[in-house]
């Protein structure tokens, strides 16, 4: 199919003949997420509870478990001299997929970004005991645009075990995804986010936030997606870091979401096509 541009606007269109963008189902849209959204916008944050049963919980868990199998631990403080991060999580297992893809997550991705926006990165997160409390620090820092402004990325932290004040709970500072760059989060200003394993934290890339101190003698399991909007660079290259005989099992959302997609009119393209076109090569 061909399309006639005549004006900047229609450069925005989708105008792709085979692989056309992915259109959101009802699921993304519904008066409980639209109620998610609005504490979101005013907070910064939402948590949403027990979206996963023990069933689905313990698949996660082992498959997280495969992978942490001797995984080192950060090699820095802010990764978490204590912490098993397990980067590019999709190359590694299939149990992430369903969270990275959850319409009760995507829905609010629907009303905070372009469509086709990304996913940034994929990680377990494994909180040993004696973990020190994570530096504060707000997500989409990195993208240098003043604040205050809207959120660039977005993420979720879901709660594979219990999170408490103890083990490790992500500590948040309401509100704080309002603030201008003079304004720090300070640790007096935080609370923890508590939730039953099964739960899930939603914040803005915006909102000052880190990972509690462990001072329990069990591990604190986690896992992170993060969002950018869909003309943001991808934290982690997924292009690179997932084989793309891997990248055929995906779903087709999932796939859009790690980069085989193009943002209007060419951004994303290889070699001026359509990257899934590269997957019909394998
Ligand atoms: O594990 C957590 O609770 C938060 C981790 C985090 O914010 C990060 O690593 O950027």
């Amino acid at each position: 199919m061909s399309h006639e541009i005549t004006v900047q606007s229609d450069l925005g269109k989708d105008l792709a003949g085979t692989f056309t963008a992915l259109t959101p189902d009802d699921e993304r849209d519904t008066p409980q997420i639209a109620r998610d959204f609005e504490a979101l916008m005013r907070d910064g944050y939402v948590v949403i509870e027990n979206l996963l049963d023990h069933a689905v919980l313990a698949h996660i868990r082992a498959g997280c478990a495969e992978v942490l199998d001797n995984h080192k631990t950060g090699r820095n403080n802010f990764e978490g001299l204590k912490t098993q991060r397990v980067y590019t999580a999709i190359a590694k297992t299939r149990v992430l997929d369903d969270l990275a893809t959850h319409p009760r997550i995507l829905g609010l991705m629907d009303r905070l970004f372009a469509p086709n926006f990304l996913l940034s990165a994929a990680q377990i997160l494994n909180v040993l005991p004696g973990e020190d409390a994570q530096l504060l620090h707000t997500d989409d820092g990195f993208y240098k645009i003043p604040r205050p402004r809207q959120a660039l990325g977005a993420a979720s932290i879901w709660a594979l075990d219990d999170f408490t004040p103890e083990n490790g709970a992500t500590r948040l500072i309401q509100g704080s995804h309002l603030w201008g760059a003079d304004r720090i989060g300070q640790e007096e200003e935080t609370s923890p986010a508590v939730m039953p394993a099964g739960s899930v934290i939603f914040f803005l890339g915006t909102l000052w936030h880190g990972a509690g101190q462990n001072q329990t003698a069990r591990a604190r399991l986690a896992i992170t997606c993060q969002y950018c909007d869909a003309y943001m660079r991808q934290q982690e290259n997924f292009m690179l870091g997932i084989p793309k005989e891997t990248v055929k099992q995906l779903s087709p959302e999932l796939q859009s979401l790690i980069g085989y997609s193009i943002h209007p009119p060419f951004m994303g393209c290889v070699d001026g096509v359509h990257p899934l076109r590269s997957l019909q090569e394998v």
